[in-house]
């Protein structure tokens, strides 16, 4: 852990945290500490936690030795594009810095997420016995299934967004888990989530609705019609969004084994990674639902980079 996180108490940062140019300042009262849960209150307490805060943080869900397992074996791969420090254990992490080979090591990304390995990750007994319980029937977990790693010391921020917005095209009962593979101490730049805003994504929707009524059913599923920004992203100006919505963006020291379970309304980014330790952080964010209710067809392939979904 590096001595920043030392410092200070759980969830709030002791340096300013950075995201898109932007500066979420440690002095401006709009930072807060996202609220773990211990996962054995049992699924329809973290149901009814799900439900009222759009998000559920399950502290030690996994195995941590598994998670870090995965981690060196993600990075051990990822060592042959130049991604890791030469010569350091893989499951630090280390970052090379530059000098990687980014078109090789994006190329064993695609062959990542499409291994048995990474499929087994998601679909580890734990995980698949809870999702069909917590989704009240057979889970089906999307085959599009995104694994990320940031470099520290790079400006890589994933802007603010809910995720119904790239899944118009099933049904909106989705669960997204988002797995840190690792310990991501909030310099690391893991998921920020801003506090109540799964009202606020209804909101949205409804307003994009109404505005999509004169597109082509096709157009009006996709996250790049002519009524969305940019990549579909809400903002890139985090703190701008805290003031504008008189609302914190919470923020969490993840651990390995933690898993966040989050609703597709609910708005969240990630910010910087300003590591001192220089670990680069490798998170999936994957997503599950009923297998009765309509699935998204177009998320029934691997995620591929620029797959425009
Ligand atoms: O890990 C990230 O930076 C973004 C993840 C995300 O957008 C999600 O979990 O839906």
């Amino acid at each position: 852990m590096s001595s920043l996180a030392l410092d200070r108490k759980p969830g709030q940062p002791a340096t300013d945290l950075g995201a898109n140019g932007k500066v979420l300042s440690t002095a401006a009262n709009r930072l807060g500490g996202l609220v773990p849960t211990d996962p054995s209150i049992g699924v329809e307490a973290i149901r009814r936690l799900y439900h009222e805060n759009g998000y559920v943080w399950l502290k030690r869900f996994l195995d941590p030795e598994a998670v870090n397992a995965f981690r060196g074996w993600v990075f051990s791969h990822l060592a042959r594009g130049g991604l890791v420090a030469p010569g350091s254990d893989p499951m630090l992490g280390l970052s090379a810095g530059t000098g990687l080979d980014k078109g090789q090591v994006d190329r064993i990304l695609m062959s990542l997420v499409r291994s048995v390995a990474f499929e087994g990750f998601c679909a580890q007994a734990r995980l698949a016995g809870f999702m069909d319980e917590f989704l009240c029937g057979i889970s089906y977990l999307h085959k599009r299934k995104i694994m990320r790693f940031t470099q520290p010391g790079t400006a890589t921020a994933t802007p603010a967004h809910y995720d119904l917005v790239y899944l118009r095209g099933g049904t909106n009962r989705l669960v997204t888990a988002w797995i840190p593979i690792g310990d991501t101490p909030v310099d690391m730049g893991g998921l920020v989530y801003l506090e109540g805003s799964h009202a606020l994504g209804v909101r949205m929707e409804e307003e994009f609705s109404r505005k999509s009524l004169d597109l082509s059913a096709e157009e009006r599923i996709s996250a790049f019609n002519r009524n969305m920004t940019e990549g579909g992203w809400v903002s890139k100006d985090l703190p701008e969004m805290a003031e504008r919505f008189n609302t914190r963006w919470l923020v969490a020291d993840y651990e390995a084994g933690d898993v966040v379970l989050h609703s597709p309304y609910m708005i969240h980014a990630s910010t910087t990674n300003q590591s001192a330790s220089n670990r680069i952080r490798l998170s999936t964010d994957v997503r599950y639902q009923n297998v009765d209710d309509e699935i998204d067809a177009r998320w029934g392939n691997h995620w591929s980079l620029g797959d425009m979904l």
